[in-house]
């Protein structure tokens, strides 16, 4: 029956559901991106024969990607790591031991670096998957928050560490994200997203592109982009030079204030320091961003009136303007446009999602701090990747001799180089855990092998504040363990009662089972609501109702005055950092995805990397410059590093500006991927503590300065 708060639909199968292992057909959903579609994987004789589409989820609908189905390589891939790894010799040479053994040396090992130098000389590093672990990870964090642990890392910096330093300033909270109206809204700008192939982020909707058909259909959706992507394809494309948006986005919104569109009354309900905002940002002309950008004026200042003069429109962002070297106040400056233009706490503007769980989902984490090496700040407990290298390597108080690293890959997804290598080389003690030997884990000591998330129980929560569409999904695991393999709960939960003897691991299921009681849409610990009872019995998950707009404003903002702050010391700061920058005018690289590649991580799937080849990305201008063809393998360096990759010479890339793909250039245990060629594009990002915006300390991705020559024959750079 359903609960208070539920949307009722017409999903629920009522086959019974087989255990894990046994045969039948095993309704899970797919962690490996924010769009957590449904899925069913066929098991037969205790194996996965198929894994496709749930048709009766009512949040994906049947829609998956081509990802999902090759999980099914991932659990019976032949280079996964099946049981706990030891090193015997140099970077990748390691050999089985058992946990036992493993566990009591890891423990000897931590207690004397506990002991010695202390807490602050112990770090982790927590990759991208550990985060849609969603019931593992309050295992994983109570045992850091055991040792008080020093030094946190992990994929933010590369990733929507701007966007969260942005909220902080805006809303008073870096978790509270606005969502775009996709359902209401009929025009829709994109700054620095391909939703097409990311299938969104930030926005958790796996049928997003019958969603932006929809708007297409009855209004506009311009795509913002140094590139031609496949989203710029399908809808309207305005292409600029990589990391400028800030220009763009403040001269669009100048124009609003300029020629009287800005909603003042509006601003003036909601906003407090707008007025100086609209002072500040009068000399940066439409023509000024123009030759910044490099597109027309007119483009800007058409678009600013249109946005204006539409009543259900709304600017979104994600990960290509979150890398820059003005990052986050290109995301103040998007919120800033909502503002201005009326169009925040509106139909088909922007509005915070809804919240599950009542309190920070990183329960327990470390306070902020700064960096010891430059300086930077944490965000939500994380410090700056490019500041790892150093935390590794400089010598004297803090520096880390111990790295727990679960679920990470930062040699291939991160800056730093051969310095992060040495780094990761040199420590007293290194624990990785992971499905696979990486590029960063053939430094570790010990690797222990964990789950694929087809092999344990999981929820969705990670992204339900940025659902559309209010989803919650309970799954059981489709298969016990493979081989010798743990869960990260059990991995965790082992080492704290080892080294502290804790007797009171949490139990991510009764946490989840709180959380969700006292949650918005929970049953208040007694009052008809959603339990995790209660989605436990219903297999392919719950949408629930959606709360008003103006209940996710109040409870949103955190700022005392329930305002939305677009005014501070930081925007005063980079405004003026702003008016001073001179582009150096070189080469400027940035990323794209594939469609059937994630981050660093599937590429030893020959399905999925069959249909790739990374390139770089020219212009044919710029390619017949430096007398460079489509095919020709060419040298991409700056003062940070050198990579020799293929050269593909495309009209889709803005001119000035080169793109190639990140988590290629593979050298770890996984031999297809190691096969599969490319360069590591992070070898070029700027590892200097000082090089990279200074408030959220965002690694510089997107916008790197560099140079591109034909390669002389036999520069054994890279395959
Ligand atoms: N297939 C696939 N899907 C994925 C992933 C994957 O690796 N592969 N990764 C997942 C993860 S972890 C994340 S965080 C999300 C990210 O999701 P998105 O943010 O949608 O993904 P990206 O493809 O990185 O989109 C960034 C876009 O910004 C553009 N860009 C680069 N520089 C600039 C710039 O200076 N200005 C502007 N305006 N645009 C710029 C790029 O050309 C690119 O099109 O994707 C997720 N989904
Ligand atoms: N130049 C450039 N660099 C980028 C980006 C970019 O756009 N451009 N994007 C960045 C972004 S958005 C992200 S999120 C990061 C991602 O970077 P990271 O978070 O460092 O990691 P991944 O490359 O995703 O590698 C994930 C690792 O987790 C392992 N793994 C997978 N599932 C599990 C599991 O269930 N348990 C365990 N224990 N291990 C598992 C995989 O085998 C792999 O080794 O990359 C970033 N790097
Ligand atoms: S879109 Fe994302 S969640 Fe859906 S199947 Fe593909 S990888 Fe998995
Ligand atoms: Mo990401």
């Amino acid at each position: 029956m359903a609960t208070r708060g539920e949307v009722e639909t017409t999903t629920e199968t009522g086959a019974a559901r087989p255990a894990p292992g046994e045969d039948g057909a095993h309704v899970t959903f797919c962690h490996i991106c924010e769009a957590v579609c449904g899925m069913v994987a066929q098991v037969s004789d205790g194996r996965i024969t198929k894994i496709g589409p749930d048709r009766y989820s009512p949040h994906s609908r049947g829609h998956i990607c081509i990802k999902g189905p090759a999980m099914r390589d991932i659990v019976y891939d032949p280079d996964r790591l099946l049981q706990p790894m030891r090193r015997v010799g140099g970077p990748g040479e390691f050999e089985p031991v058992g946990w036992d053994e493993a566990f009591d040396d890891i423990a000897l090992r931590l207690r004397a670096i506990l002991d010695g130098p202390g807490s602050e000389a112990v770090a982790a590093y927590l990759g991208n998957p550990v985060f849609f672990n969603t019931l593992n990870w309050p295992v994983i964090f109570d045992f850091f928050t055991r040792m008080k642990i020093g030094k946190l890392f992990g994929p933010n910096s590369q990733d929507h560490v701007s966007r969260m330093r942005a909220n902080e300033l805006l809303y008073g909270d870096p978790l509270r994200m606005p969502l775009p109206d996709l359902a209401e809204t009929d025009l829709l700008i994109i700054f620095g997203s391909n939703p097409l192939v990311s299938h969104g982020s930030m926005i958790s909707a796996p049928r997003l592109r019958e969603q932006l058909d929809a708007i297409a259909a009855r209004g506009r959706i311009i795509v913002v982009d140094p590139r031609r992507t496949e989203s710029a394809e399908r809808y309207e494309h305005l292409s600029l030079r990589p990391d400028t948006d800030v220009w763009m986005l403040a001269a669009m919104v100048r124009t609003l204030f300029e020629e009287g569109l800005a909603d003042l009354d509006y601003l003036e309900e909601h906003c407090v320091g707008w007025r100086s905002l609209r002072d500040a940002l009068a000399p940066i002309t439409p023509a000024l961003a123009a030759e910044r950008c490099g597109l027309p004026a007119e483009a800007i200042v058409a678009l600013a009136r249109d946005f204006a003069t539409t009543e259900r429109a709304v600017a979104y962002s994600r990960a290509g303007i979150c890398r820059g070297r003005f990052s986050t106040l290109a995301n103040v400056l998007l919120d800033a446009l909502n503002m201005a233009g009326g169009k925040f706490c509106r139909p088909g503007g922007s509005m915070f999602g809804h919240a599950l769980t009542t309190g920070s989902k990183l329960k327990g984490r470390p306070p902020d701090r700064l960096s010891r090496v430059g300086g930077l700040p944490s965000v939500i407990s994380f410090l700056p990747s490019v500041a790892m290298p150093g935390e590794l390597t400089a010598a004297g108080e803090g520096q880390v001799r111990a790295l727990f690293m679960v679920a990470g890959n930062p040699v291939n997804s991160a800056p730093g180089g051969a310095e992060l290598e040495r780094g990761l080389d040199g420590l007293d003690l290194f624990v990785a855990c992971d499905l696979f030997i990486n590029e960063s884990n053939k430094y570790a000591d010990y690797i222990l092998p964990t789950v694929t998330f087809l092999e344990r129980p999981g929820a969705t929560t990670l992204t339900f504040g940025n659902m559309l569409a209010p989803f919650v999904q309970y799954v059981d695991a489709v298969l016990p363990a493979q081989g010798n393999v743990r869960r990260e709960d059990e991995i965790f939960g082992a080492l704290s009662r080892r080294l502290f003897g804790a007797e009171d691991v949490p139990v991510g299921e009764d946490l989840l089972d709180h959380q969700i009681r006292v949650g918005a849409f929970g049953d208040a610990l007694g009052q008809d609501g959603l339990t995790l009872d209660r989605l436990k019995r219903a297999p392919h998950g719950i949408l629930l109702e959606s709360q008003s707009r103006e209940e996710r404003k109040r409870i949103g903002i955190k700022h005392a005055d329930g305002k939305v702050h677009l005014w501070d010391d930081v925007v005063r700061e980079e405004l003026a950092r702003l008016d001073g920058f001179r582009d150096s005018g070189d080469l400027r690289l940035f990323g794209r995805r594939h469609l059937a590649s994630i981050n660093s991580w599937m590429h030893n799937v020959e399905r999925l990397v069959r249909s790739q080849r990374p390139t770089l990305l020219i212009h044919p201008d710029d390619a017949a410059t430096r007398g460079i063809a489509t095919g020709d393998r060419v040298i991409v360096d700056n003062v940070y590093g050198a990579i020799e990759v293929e050269a593909e010479l495309s009209d889709a890339v803005h001119p000035g500006s080169v793109c190639y793909p990140h988590g290629w250039g593979h050298d770890g245990g996984w031999r297809r991927a190691n096969g599969a060629g490319g360069g590591n594009v992070n070898l070029l990002s700027p590892t200097d503590p000082a090089a990279v915006e200074q408030w959220s300390g965002a690694s510089l991705l997107d916008g790197i300065d560099v140079r591109v020559a034909p390669a002389p024959a036999a520069t054994g750079l890279s395959s």
